[in-house]
């Protein structure tokens, strides 16, 4: 009999594949009432299920465990399960034992989403029946399809932690940078986490530009600036554009792309160089790229009211994704305003300090980490405020031009169910506080 950890949408989406194909299993969580309780019971779904506290005897008579991406091996069960020998897996191993059509994985610390999204629009859009799935928020085990000719499927450093076989045609690393060190007992681990996807490669594609990726041998390789011979895609700017090759080939320039920044112009690479790979053409892939608008609350332009443009970035959930977004802007603002603040991860800020203290002209601060981040930051006004409404009035009194920016550099849990839940609330006090 199988087990099954977590009742989240991992979790879901294995019961109902196993209660599908009549293979037996038992279903647990550690906690009371998990989120999607209650769809299991109505989906009929619980005949073997405990909810509460791990207990060693939901390992009897257990052949295999797939386990949710959001409980940690420190958790009892899966130590009691190692000890008994027990194989621990992921959806994406279970998964990858019923594709029937070439798998694409993506991974790294930011841009997943992004890259993910883009390539699987460029799939669809050259005509393939492409699948958009994994940590984007759809699970694997629920987007097996017979009609499938490609997934495209984000996998997480937790995702891949379970994994230990799986065929990919290609994948990337997009990027590392300290993230999720709560999970990780150190940051080598989760470096060598991510870098596990190459392992499953039958094509690795390898970003020049990630000085922890670029020792990686690939099969394809892209960069901007650092531009080597075995460059199949690569950027170089002049002028604050950017001009994107194919070899020696120019293809197109940033300025035909709807989302902004160098982070972009690299997502896009990495997208065009997987979807080569892929057997995708690539004059079908710049015609997507350049109508691709980006992922909601990844640098999104939400408005633009009395002179000022507001940007949505409350995907930023650590320090680099927020520099990241203050690069992007302030090629193009000489005032920007920013909105940050959450539950700040295990990382260094120092820099993204630096870089408010250069780059920014006030900072309005939300959440549990206000007042450690107000005593850090200096060079600019800053302030700290109890809500969104209220961070969002400030940013409107003090703007006269430029742009306001959400992007907290933190999770979200102190204040929204989720970055979601953030992002959209951001926008309608945007709309509604005037
Ligand atoms: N649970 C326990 N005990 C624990 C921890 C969790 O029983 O110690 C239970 C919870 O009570 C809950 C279930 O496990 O019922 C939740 O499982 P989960 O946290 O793995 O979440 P899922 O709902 O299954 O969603 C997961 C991913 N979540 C995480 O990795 C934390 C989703 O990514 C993903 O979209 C989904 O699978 C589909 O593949 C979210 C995420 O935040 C968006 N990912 C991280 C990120 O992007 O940084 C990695
Ligand atoms: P992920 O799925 O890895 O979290 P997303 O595409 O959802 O990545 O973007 C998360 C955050 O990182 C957003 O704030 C976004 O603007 C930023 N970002 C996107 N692509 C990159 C990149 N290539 N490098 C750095 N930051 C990026």
């Amino acid at each position: 009999m199988k087990l099954i950890l977590g009742m989240g949408l991992t979790g879901l989406s294995v019961a109902r594949f196993f209660s599908s194909n009549n293979i037996a299993y038992r279903i647990a969580d550690s906690r009371l009432s998990p989120p999607m309780q209650d769809i299991c019971k109505k989906e009929n779904l619980l005949s073997d299920c405990h909810l509460g506290e791990w207990k060693e005897s939901l390992l009897d008579d257990i052949t295999e465990i797939v386990i949710s991406p959001g409980i940690a091996e420190t958790e009892s069960i899966v130590g009691w399960a190692r000890l008994q020998k027990i194989p621990v897996i992921s959806d994406i191993e279970l998964f990858g034992r019923y594709t029937k059509a070439p798998i694409v994985g993506i991974t790294g610390s930011n841009g997943k989403s992004t890259v993910t999204q883009l390539l699987g629009e460029m799939a669809i859009g050259s005509g393939k029946n492409a699948v958009i799935c994994g940590n984007i928020g759809k699970p694997v085990m629920e987007s097996l399809s017979d009609e499938a000719e490609l997934y495209v499927v984000e996998l997480s450093s937790y995702q891949l932690d379970y994994t230990n076989n799986l065929n990919l045609l290609t994948g990337v690393v997009t990027n590392i940078t300290p993230d999720h060190l709560d999970r990780y007992p150190d940051y080598d681990i989760y470096i060598a986490s991510k870098l596990n996807l190459y392992k499953y490669c039958q094509y690795s594609v390898v970003n020049l530009n990630e000085s922890l990726v670029k020792s990686i041998k690939g099969d394809s390789y892209y960069a901007i600036e650092e531009v080597t011979q075995s460059c199949e895609f690569s950027a170089k700017k002049v002028g604050g554009v950017y001009t994107l090759y194919q070899g020696e080939d120019i293809l197109m320039t940033s300025d035909d792309l709807i989302v902004v920044g160098r982070h972009n112009v690299e997502n896009v690479l990495a997208a065009l160089t997987l979807g080569q790979q892929a057997g995708i053409s690539v004059q079908e892939m710049i015609q997507v790229a350049k109508s691709f608008t980006g992922l909601p609350h990844r640098l999104e332009w939400v408005t633009n009211l009395s002179g000022v443009d507001y940007y949505n970035d409350s995907k930023s959930t650590n320090a680099i994704s927020t520099i990241t977004a203050i690069e992007a802007l302030s090629d193009r603002y000489k005032s920007i305003i920013l909105i940050a603040g959450g539950i700040a991860k295990k990382e260094d800020y120092s820099k993204l300090f630096q870089l408010i203290s250069e780059k920014i002209d006030a900072v309005i601060l939300i959440g549990e980490s206000g007042t450690l981040f107000s005593q850090q930051i200096n060079g600019c006004p800053v302030s700290i405020v109890e809500s969104m409404k209220q961070a969002v009035i400030s940013s409107k009194a003090i703007a006269k031009e430029g742009a306001i920016l959400l992007s907290p550099g933190c999770a979200s849990f102190d204040m929204f169910v989720d970055f979601n839940e953030r992002g959209e609330v951001f926008k309608r006090h945007v709309f509604e506080e005037n």
